[in-house]
């Protein structure tokens, strides 16, 4: 039986995040250019993600007025209700601003603290994905499952890179360490886009140093849903030091050898 308000939230969810996403695609600026920066002069917002995020939030609050919000380009406040919404307006905005296409809206619904709710919505990709607790993780309204377990050798795995020097060095010596031992390497340059390929099978496993919450909290729970295991460093849950996810047989194998080769640190 789902639960009323979280069946709620995931209505509220999938409404922002499509007429974001919709207005994102069609409304997309030929001459769009950067508005700011912020930790390197590579870290971009463009006047897209602010009207998005704008957008999102002001629904929102006119939805739920009593909800949190924690978005990526500075909404942040605290709620009454126990409910705060974890918004990525651009997930992948260096490729929206290049004009290529993997690119997505994130927003997940947590409920004292807890992911109920993840959606995300890849308007390049015509695909939506949603997830909501205990109930299943969908593309497009179909079920999705993570791929079987292949041999280590054979995974395709997914990953990301920071914007900051010194760390994009360090990455680059666990992918160099990393390639030769697996299928593949991929690097689409979304964080909520990869982990919902894990849920869907495209992509045996991901992982990411320096994520923010509102990068994976929506495409983690959709990983999950789908069957696949989702983490940081042994024990420890996603986060800004390192988000893996997998599935459960390949998780076992791809977190202690990221935890060896140091891809929790710069
Ligand atoms: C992006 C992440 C991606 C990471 C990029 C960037 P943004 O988020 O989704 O996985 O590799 O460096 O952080 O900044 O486009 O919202």
């Amino acid at each position: 039986m789902t639960d009323p308000l979280n069946a709620r939230l995931l209505d509220i969810a999938l409404e922002a995040a499509r007429t974001a996403g919709a207005m994102l695609r069609e409304r997309r600026p030929a001459d769009l250019g950067v508005s700011a920066t912020k930790s390197s002069p590579i870290d971009v917002v463009t006047e897209m993600d602010i009207a998005a995020e704008k957008l999102i939030t002001g629904f929102l609050a006119e939805q739920r007025p009593d909800d949190g919000l924690l978005g990526e380009e500075g909404a942040d406040v605290r709620g009454t209700s126990g409910v705060r919404w974890v918004i990525d307006p651009i997930d992948g905005t260096v490729n929206y601003l290049y004009g290529l296409p993997s690119w997505a809206v994130s927003i997940a619904a947590e409920r004292d603290g807890e992911t109920v709710v993840g959606v995300v919505e890849a308007p390049m990709r015509r695909e939506t994905y949603h997830a909501l607790l205990g109930s299943g993780a969908y593309a497009n309204g179909e079920r999705v499952h993570c791929r079987p377990t292949p041999p280590f050798e054979q995974a395709l795995l997914g990953t990301g890179f920071g914007y900051l020097t010194e760390r994009r060095a360090a990455q680059a010596d666990v992918v160099r360490t990393l390639l030769p031992r697996v299928r593949d390497i991929r690097r689409s340059g979304s964080a909520a886009i990869d982990l919902c390929d894990v849920g869907c099978g495209r992509l045996d496993g991901y992982y990411e140093r320096g994520l923010n919450p509102w990068d994976y909290a929506a495409g983690a729970l959709v990983a999950r849903e789908a069957g696949a295991r989702t983490g940081g460093r042994p024990g420890l849950d996603a986060s800004n030091e390192l988000t893996v996810a997998a599935s459960p047989g390949l998780f076992a194998q791809l977190q202690p050898l990221l935890d060896e080769l140091g891809a929790w640190h710069d």
